[in-house]
């Protein structure tokens, strides 16, 4: 049944993707969900509601939001059936950034020879699945994720048989190895995009967004998430080209089905070279509304990007996805987890949930920053909304579905600097991530780095910076009115802080390079290098160890239930996990200031991360010091 403006407002509510939109809106305004879900407002008519809310949002709004519903009837998710067993529910990713991971042969790029020289590194610290980022053949315009050619290494990393030397070693440990799949564009340079623009009307023309115009007119409003519009002018071909992101990252026209055939193809062959599975990057933008219209000016205000919803839940995700599945990934029993911005939990079990045949995790991001915030806010991150997102989550979660842990990537600044870059805080605010990120239920994927608590960087400038979006931002902050200085927004955003090289040694070089880093490190406190933390009983990289030995102890902290204790509490975090009558109880202090301890389980300190003396041994006191965490082994 559509909606139309006799429906109500919870009718809106009660659909998945309305209800994700509501509450992108609300979280955006920082409002409550008390907004909405109140009788008044809930039983509005939305004929009653536009005509009360017009002048805020200008004309169109619900009609925008109405087509987006409409588009996807799909309104349940299935809740019967058994949770399926899976490797992937165990297991603990590590995201390595290949180049800043480790460089082998001195030319200041991390390659796939120096990653293959640290798998026992990995293998110590308990990791089971890499997810290796991009590493095929690419111009760099953005870091590997424009990809000239898919089924070959860029030079700098290495070779084909570097990747499958990796391939193999990882295997040997038992180990398991993802790439990323980059296939909603692809580069400039890629060949189909070369034949496109040398016959526009020929096969490969459909194989992107090209379109007739004028120099001065892109076809439609939809904005760049690298700034200015999202469309490139072709000179030489007269035409209009989509690109999403860098000017060189032309959007691919799934619509055609000769591009899906292509991607078959490619993921077949990786896989068929022994791959485990793949990160499909920004894959929730892959279908387009048709005629690409122009996009909501409140929505886009809202959101930062003009357009955003005639692609970023388009009407053919489900299907192309299915199919691709269907084709490529079932064959092998590949694993998928899909980078998924602009969704939130219900879209994402339509997704992911077990029984519907598209991805197995998805990656959520409305947690990243607090309500109302977006990166580019200089601010301290507040830890209660995440615990408010995992509480949230957890709670609409069916036998089917399955949730991804992470809150650090290549994109996004270091988490211990959004809370709290006191460096007094470092250690414990690393250890309680730590502790919540392998406790909580679900997959943790840590980012390089994070296991020795990396924090961000003191770029000063735009020179000390090599990233494309915060170049260009910082480029576009200028042409603001006003003369307000764009710097402090884009150091406090910028996702070069992630993707300094990784951390080594306290040495010339980090022990990272013996030559010079692509990316120059702007960080130089001691002690936080896996020389210095590695013998270091107290140190966050053997916290991270531990809370992976007790994991794969026990199966409570995997697959078991998660009872959440007091889920209003302000400042506090407690849950329980339980299989049978093993159990745990997990108590975190979310603020800088001493709490008093909620425990009465009745449990022993498995781990804690009270840095005063072998707190491990001790009963723990009456209070938890600031960011403290305390796992607790309860048996019956
Ligand atoms: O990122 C997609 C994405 O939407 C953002 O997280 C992105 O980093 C940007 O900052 C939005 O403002 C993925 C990759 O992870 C990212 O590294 C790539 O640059 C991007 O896709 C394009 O492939």
């Amino acid at each position: 049944m559509s909606l139309d403006r006799a429906s109500r407002v919870r009718d809106v509510y009660a659909h998945p993707v309305g209800r994700d939109a509501i509450d992108r809106i609300l979280l955006q305004l920082n409002r409550s969900r008390s907004w909405i879900t109140n009788p008044l407002i809930a039983n509005l008519r939305l004929g009653v509601l536009e005509a009360l809310t017009a002048r805020f949002t200008g004309p169109g709004f619900l009609d925008a939001l109405l087509a987006l519903l409409n588009a996807h009837p799909e309104r349940t998710i299935a809740a019967s059936g058994e949770a399926v067993e899976a490797w992937w529910k165990e297991a603990v990713f590590y995201q390595i950034y290949p180049r800043s991971f480790a460089d082998s042969d001195g030319d200041g790029n991390g390659d796939l020879r120096g990653i293959l020289s640290h798998l026992d590194y990995l293998q110590d610290l308990g990791v089971d699945c890499l997810w290796l980022g991009p590493v095929y053949d690419s111009p760099n315009e953005d870091n590997g994720y424009d990809v000239r050619d898919y089924r070959a290494v860029m030079a700098e990393m290495g070779t084909l048989q570097d990747l499958d030397d990796l391939i193999a070693a990882c295997h040997e440990r038992g180990m398991k190895l993802i790439m990323d799949l980059v296939v909603n564009h692809t580069s400039a340079e890629h060949e189909w995009f070369q034949q496109a623009q040398h016959d526009p009307d020929g096969p490969f023309g459909d194989y992107y967004f090209l379109r007739p115009g004028k120099p001065d007119t892109p076809p439609n409003n939809w904005t760049s998430f690298f700034s200015g519009p999202a469309w490139r002018w072709l000179p030489a071909n007269n035409r209009w080209v989509l690109r999403l992101f860098a000017p060189g990252q032309p959007d691919l026209n799934w619509d055609n089905p000769a591009v899906r055939d292509e991607v078959t193809e490619i993921v077949s062959w990786w896989l068929d070279r022994g791959v485990d599975g793949f990160r499909l990057d920004v894959i929730n933008y892959i279908s387009k509304m048709p005629g690409l219209p122009n996009g909501h000016r409140f929505i886009g205000d809202l959101m930062g990007f003009h357009g955003i919803e005639h692609y970023y839940y388009g009407p053919h995700l489900h299907e192309y996805l299915r199919e691709l599945r269907g084709r490529s990934f079932d064959p092998h029993r590949a694993f998928l987890v899909g980078e998924t911005p602009g969704i939130g939990i219900e879209m994402g079990r339509l997704l992911a949930a077990s029984d519907r045949g598209e991805l197995d995790l998805v990656f959520l991001f409305d947690h990243l920053e607090n309500p109302g915030k977006i990166r580019w806010d200089d601010y301290r991150y507040d830890l209660n909304h995440l615990k408010a997102h995992y509480v949230d989550y957890q709670s609409r979660l069916t036998a089917n579905d399955w949730m991804s842990i992470f809150w650090e990537n290549h994109d996004n600044p270091r988490m211990i600097s959004k809370i709290n870059p006191d460096p007094q805080h470092r250690t414990m605010i690393g250890k309680l991530l730590a502790t919540m990120a392998l406790t909580m239920r679900g997959t943790p994927f840590l980012y390089q780095g994070q296991e020795i608590a990396a924090v961000n960087q003191n770029f000063t400038g735009l020179d000390d910076l090599s990233d494309i979006e915060s170049i260009t931002r910082y480029r576009e902050t200028l042409d603001r009115p006003g003369e307000v200085d764009g710097w402090p927004e884009i150091l406090a955003g910028s996702r070069d802080h992630a993707r300094t090289p990784m951390r080594w040694a306290p040495t010339e070089g980090l022990g990272f390079t013996t030559g010079t880093p692509w990316l120059e490190p702007r960080e130089d406190s001691a002690g936080f290098t896996v020389a210095e933390q590695h013998d270091d009983p107290h140190s966050v990289l053997n916290h991270y160890r531990e809370l992976i030995v007790l994991r794969r102890a026990h199966r409570a902290l995997t697959r078991g239930r998660i009872d959440v204790v007091e889920p209003d509490a302000k400042d506090w975090f407690g849950y329980y996990r339980v299989d049978g009558a093993d159990r745990f109880f997990i108590e975190l202090n979310l603020s800088d200031r001493r709490l008093v301890s909620r425990h009465n389980s009745g449990g022993r300190l498995a781990l804690g991360s009270a840095s005063d003396g072998d707190s491990d041994s001790k009963e723990p006191g009456p209070t938890l010091a600031p960011y403290e965490a305390r796992v607790f082994h309860v048996r019956y």
